[in-house]
């Protein structure tokens, strides 16, 4: 039996799905859900066998429709702060996993649920996705650092034109401003995640991991400080035997085999 309410979570051949299964609520985000995420991202965290994560929503509507507006509605406003201080904090702790992580958005991704596919490095979306930040329309901003990802992908004047009107956009209109990186026909959502997983795989893991890291790290530092910090995992990569093999096998016209090491 699983040990979540809230999620399932399963490993195959390294990559482990993690499915938001609250579909009654399609599958909005209550505190329940997100403690349940916060332990399982610690165990992931820990997990280098998990050497890829792909997010995604149980049911065929909604990867996420925000936030449990039941469970806000009464807050006050020091609960509200609260409530968006572990929200970020889950997110912020999805962001610097490690391990790369795919949101495989299948439907609604509004509100917390955008916020969440943004916490992840790529996003593959179904033709019936739909992106959005409502908050405005229920009286709020976004609490789980909408304000903070929106912009920094798409660009300042589009962020602000979506979170002062909270419009929902549609799938193509999300790739167009590059909030989604690939949009697929729904029944190819999944194959879709797990082929771009395994590409990922294939590659040296831990230049992967440090690539994260570099532009993770690096978005938040000037670009001095940032391509300092590149320099630095450049030069670690060097102590890996993937390096090695890598460069080797480049030399001697041959595939790379790739140990993680
Ligand atoms: N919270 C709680 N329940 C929800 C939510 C939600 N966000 N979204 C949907 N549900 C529930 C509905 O209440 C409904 O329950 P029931 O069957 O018991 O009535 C069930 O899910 C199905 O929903 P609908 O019947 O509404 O389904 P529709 O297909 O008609 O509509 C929509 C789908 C358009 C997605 C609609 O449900 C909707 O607009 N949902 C709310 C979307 C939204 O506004 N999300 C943003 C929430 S705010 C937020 O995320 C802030 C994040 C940061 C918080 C920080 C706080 C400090």
């Amino acid at each position: 039996m699983s040990q979540y309410n809230n999620l399932l979570f399963e490993v195959n051949n390294g990559i482990g799905t993690i499915t938001l299964n609250r579909p009654k609520a399609l599958n909005a985000l209550n505190c329940e859900l997100l403690t349940e995420l916060n332990n399982l991202l610690d165990v992931i965290l820990k997990d280098q066998s998990i050497q890829i994560v792909i997010v995604t929503g149980s049911g065929e509507k909604s990867f996420v429709a925000g936030a449990d507006i039941t469970e806000m509605k009464d807050m006050s406003a020091i609960e509200g702060r609260n409530w968006g201080k572990f929200g970020q904090s889950v997110f912020e702790k999805l962001e610097s996993l490690p391990q790369p992580v795919i949101a495989a958005v299948n439907g609604f991704a509004l509100g917390g649920g955008c916020e969440l596919a943004m916490a992840c490095d790529i996003r593959i979306v179904s033709e019936k996705a739909k992106f959005g930040q409502p908050e405005v329309t229920l009286g709020i901003t976004p609490g789980f650092a909408g304000t903070q990802r929106l912009p920094r992908l798409v660009g300042k004047g589009r962020a602000k034109e979506l979170l002062y009107t909270g419009d929902v956009i549609d799938a193509q209109e999300a790739y167009r401003i590059g909030l989604a990186n690939k949009v697929v026909p729904a029944e190819e959502l999944m194959p879709a995640a797990i082929a771009l997983a395994e590409k990922i795989k294939s590659r040296a893991a831990v230049a992967v991991q440090l690539c994260k890291a570099a532009v993770n790290k690096g978005l938040n530092m000037d670009l001095e400080s940032g391509v300092a910090y590149e320099a630095e995992v450049f030069g670690l990569c060097f102590a890996t035997a993937d390096q090695k093999e890598g460069m080797t096998a480049f030399v001697e016209k041959r595939k790379a085999a790739f140990t993680g090491k």
